[in-house]
């Protein structure tokens, strides 16, 4: 009989604007790393490739980009990073990626780009295990010092972001693959909140890897073919 290996899980931390993510995946990246998990971090955007150089840009205000333009770039910069995510899976690896495909379909569609038109670019990309969306109340968001210069920092923007937030959490349905943490906490709380729903995949799964919103996709093909 041939040896079953599990590939690595695929765990991504989502959430608005100075909900902690960067925190909570550093913290994560350490005790999964102390637990002896081969892991690895991602941040999207990456900022450091060819076209990250210039969503860093349009991000910082010294440039200007038509919004579809600009949704298709941070998409392009997450198929950068889809062959590399595959292999490291089925190498056994576990991903931690600090923000995915959902922070664009949040930000753009809050932005008044149809919801479907945003999420299309980005359905085939490998489907994380579990999404745990660090949901931070404007209220605590607002005491965790003020708004950098970036563009999206603005309050009335990320009310309309958390809102596109839960329409992603709905559709995306129960099953566990995604799950809203509340980010009001202190970090200690939040980090064994968080912690509790990764360890269980520390040491990889049996599933297999999944593509984003594809299913869906083939569903409402064949129902629009047979109804
Ligand atoms: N964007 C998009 O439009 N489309 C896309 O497809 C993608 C992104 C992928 C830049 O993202 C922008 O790109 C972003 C969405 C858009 N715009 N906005 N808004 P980014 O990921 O590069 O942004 P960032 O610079 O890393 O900021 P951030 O991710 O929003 O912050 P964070 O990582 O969530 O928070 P943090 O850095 O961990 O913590 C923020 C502060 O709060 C810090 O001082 C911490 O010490 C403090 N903190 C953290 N946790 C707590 C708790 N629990 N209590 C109290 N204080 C805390
Ligand atoms: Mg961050």
């Amino acid at each position: 009989m041939p040896e079953v290996t599990k590939r690595g899980a695929f765990v991504v931390i989502e959430g608005l604007d100075r909900s902690g993510k960067s925190t909570q995946c550093t913290l994560l990246l350490e005790q999964l790393r102390s637990a002896g998990v081969d892991v690895k971090l991602l941040k999207v955007p990456d900022r450091t490739t060819t076209i990250g150089k210039v969503i860093d840009s349009y991000l910082r205000k010294e440039s200007e980009l038509d919004d579809r333009a600009i949704h298709l770039l941070f998409s392009a910069n997450r198929w950068e990073v889809a062959s590399s995510i595959e292999s490291s899976l089925r190498a056994g690896t576990l991903i931690l990626c600090d923000r995915y495909a959902f922070s664009g379909l949040a930000f753009s569609s809050a932005q008044g780009l149809p919801y479907t038109w945003c999420r299309a670019p980005d359905a085939g990309l490998p489907a994380p295990d579990i999404t745990l969306l660090l949901d931070v109340s404007p209220e605590a968001q607002a005491k965790r010092g003020g708004f950098g210069a970036e563009r999206y920092e603005q309050t009335e923007l990320q009310e309309r972001v958390r809102a596109a937030f839960e329409r992603v959490g709905d559709e995306m349905g129960g099953g566990g693959r995604w799950v809203v943490v509340d980010a009001d906490a202190e970090q200690e709380a939040v980090a064994r909140e968080l912690w509790r729903h990764v360890e269980p995949l520390a040491q990889g799964t049996d599933e297999p890897l999944r593509r984003l919103w594809d299913e869906e996709e083939e569903r409402r093909r064949v129902s629009e073919l047979y109804l």
